[in-house]
């Protein structure tokens, strides 16, 4: 029996009958599939809590990205959307809980996150979004399942206000542990440039015209996180290119902040790096003003 086409429910019920399952806590691999379209998302309405395998796909023709938001006891999701739509980028009580970043059309990107159960909102940020497309609510089940993480190979930390890498990215496919050593929240994006694009194409491109032509291609990094104690991973895989790490927060939460609005990418918090051609060669470095790889 190929246990990984069942649905999450009676897999747990298989596990709470099965002799050497007995912390009722189901080790196993089925994603978390999401697909965002230009209209909202396609993805379950319950999923079980602990560590959630997230494969993101955009199959719309816009970049999107896959915001998990906790909603505390009493707010619904219409009431998150409410207040979002009357400008609010962090409505009270509510936890952003990281989840897939900016995606470009066609692009599949893979995340593992550590969820608690409750009432949660999937949302997109990117060029207004928030306040034009559907979100999608989801219930994290009381039902422990834990998505085995692939070991990790290369470490990057969101530090105020840069990216530290620990460990060597060359071509090929790369698990990457994302920490928030902070102390402030920051998210990163993860971009390819264009032939003959640059690090300051892609700053006036997010800054002014988010939805105009594209200087890169979006392959989704891990959005911001409440706790910053929370880990994700992601699974890259990296063709020879030029690569840019980009941080969107605001710098001012408020209630009017925009895309005008100064973001931690214009502190500097932008990385480019390089992945190399040449396999005996393709250690990465810097040449952005970031410090030196370790
Ligand atoms: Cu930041």
């Amino acid at each position: 029996m190929n246990i990984s086409v069942l649905p999450w429910s009676i897999l747990a019920i298989l596990c709470f009958i099965s002799a050497g399952c007995d912390r009722r806590v189901l080790e196993m691999d089925t994603p978390f599939r999401i697909v965002a379209t230009d209209a909202g998302f396609e993805a379950p309405e319950h999923v079980p809590s602990g560590m959630r395998h997230i494969v993101f796909e955009n199959h719309g023709s816009e970049i999107h990205e896959g915001m998990l938001v906790k909603l505390p006891q009493g707010m619904s999701p219409n009431d998150y959307v409410a207040a979002v739509k009357r400008g609010t980028l962090f409505p009270k009580g509510a936890v952003d809980c990281s989840g897939p970043g900016l995606t470009s059309p066609g692009e599949k990107t893979e995340m593992w996150v550590r969820l608690e159960p409750g009432q949660y909102i999937l949302i997109c940020w990117n060029d207004g979004h928030a306040k034009t497309r559907s979100a999608h609510p989801f219930i994290v089940d009381y039902t422990v399942a834990n998505d085995a993480v692939p070991k990790q190979e290369v470490v990057l930390k969101l530090v105020d206000f840069r990216f530290e890498i620990e460990g060597n990215l060359r071509s090929g496919v790369h698990i990457i542990r994302v920490e928030t050593p902070g102390p402030t929240m920051h998210e990163v994006d993860l971009f390819r440039l264009h032939d003959g694009k640059t690090v300051a194409d892609l700053n006036r491109w997010r800054k002014e015209d988010p939805g105009g032509p594209a200087p890169a291609d979006a392959l989704g990094g891990a959005l911001d996180s409440h706790d910053i104690k929370r880990v994700v991973w992601l699974r890259k895989n990296f063709a020879p290119g030029r690569y840019v790490l980009h941080c969107e927060m605001p710098l001012t939460p408020d209630a009017s902040a925009s895309h005008t609005d100064i973001t931690h990418a214009d502190l500097g918090m932008v990385r480019e790096f390089e992945i190399e051609r040449n396999e005996a060669t393709s250690e990465t470095k810097a040449v952005g003003g970031a410090p030196p790889l370790q």
